[in-house]
């Protein structure tokens, strides 16, 4: 099988003051660089068309929705969808999604080398609070402003891979990869927004990128399956998200990892036979896996 190129777009921060056009534009031409590279599929990181709104305590709908897409493609992002499929490449891409019925999600979705949406997730594990904890430096109210995801955890048949995907804190849940897993999946496209500080505890922030690349390293290996990571990283008005996009290979390798906390293209020509030793020998569900002893990980 020819190999995959998978790219990885980081973001460098977005400001509340920056608009959707040139947050887009940014996307854009880290595209055209992936492209230039070979690759088959960008990664872009979660919410990559604003800042981390969740940071903010808002109480005025009006306020909240500035930070939501009504229709995907739209205005501002259609040039996405054109580079795609001018250049021949998919990618996945991450923003709040507000749907025709007014339910709010924190949504990715997988679109192929055609311009064509073919996948959608929205975000199960939602990860912080929704009450306004006053004091603290800043919120994460992903609790407040996104509904639970109504849509599971699935892998599709695209671009002669199967590809599934799931949004940051879902990353540090073990359940989101197995169940990804067990559909297939050769690629795993997850985006972040992380901050570095901690505002439950004061967890020293060389924890914070060492929790999130074991939990991708853990992942990949244990379930087989390549992951393309993209996070948003720098300072946001002021709060410092974290950098550490990755590319994990089935053997839990790093192979490509980027070295600042802004805009920044990473790619790996990724062999998606790799996975087939793994699968045959060691992680061999049919041989070695006895579902009927963890039945406690669903009742509970
Ligand atoms: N951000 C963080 C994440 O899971 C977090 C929140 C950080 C939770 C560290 C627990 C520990 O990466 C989002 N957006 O989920």
């Amino acid at each position: 099988k020819r190999p995959f190129g998978i790219a990885v777009a980081q973001l460098g921060p977005i400001q509340p003051s920056d608009s959707r056009a040139s947050a887009v534009a940014r996307l854009v031409e880290m595209m055209r660089e992936a492209a230039s590279l070979g690759a088959r599929m960008v990664v872009f990181p979660e919410l990559a068309l604003t800042t981390f709104f969740p940071r903010y305590w808002m109480s005025d709908e009006d306020a909240i929705e500035r930070y939501f897409e009504k229709s995907m493609p739209s205005a501002q992002t259609q040039i996405l969808f054109d580079t795609s499929k001018n250049l021949g490449i998919g990618f996945y891409l991450g923003y709040a999604e507000l749907t025709t019925d007014g339910h709010r999600f924190n949504t990715s979705i997988l679109v192929d080398q055609t311009g064509k949406i073919v996948g959608r997730y929205r975000k199960i594990h939602l990860p912080g609070h929704a009450d306004h904890k006053v004091g603290k430096p800043f919120q994460h109210l992903e609790k407040k402003y996104f509904e639970v995801g109504n849509e599971g955890f699935h892998v599709w048949q695209t671009m002669d891979a199967r590809i599934g995907m799931c949004l940051c804190n879902d990353r540090r849940w073990t359940e989101t990869w197995r169940v990804l897993a067990l559909q297939g999946a050769d690629i795993v496209a997850v985006g972040y927004n992380t901050p570095s500080v901690n505002i439950h505890w004061p967890e020293p922030p060389h924890l914070r990128m060492h929790s999130h690349l074991i939990s991708l390293q853990a992942a990949a290996y244990q379930n087989t399956t390549w992951i393309a990571a993209a996070g948003k990283a720098g300072l946001e008005d002021g709060c410092h998200l974290f950098a550490g996009s990755v590319i994990v290979s089935p053997a839990g390798e790093i192979l490509a990892q980027t070295q600042s906390e802004d805009d920044e293209v990473i790619y790996c020509k990724a062999d998606l036979a790799l996975a087939d030793t793994f699968r045959q020998h060691i992680f061999n569900y049919g041989a070695h896996r006895r579902p009927e002893h963890y039945r406690l990980i669903t009742e509970r």
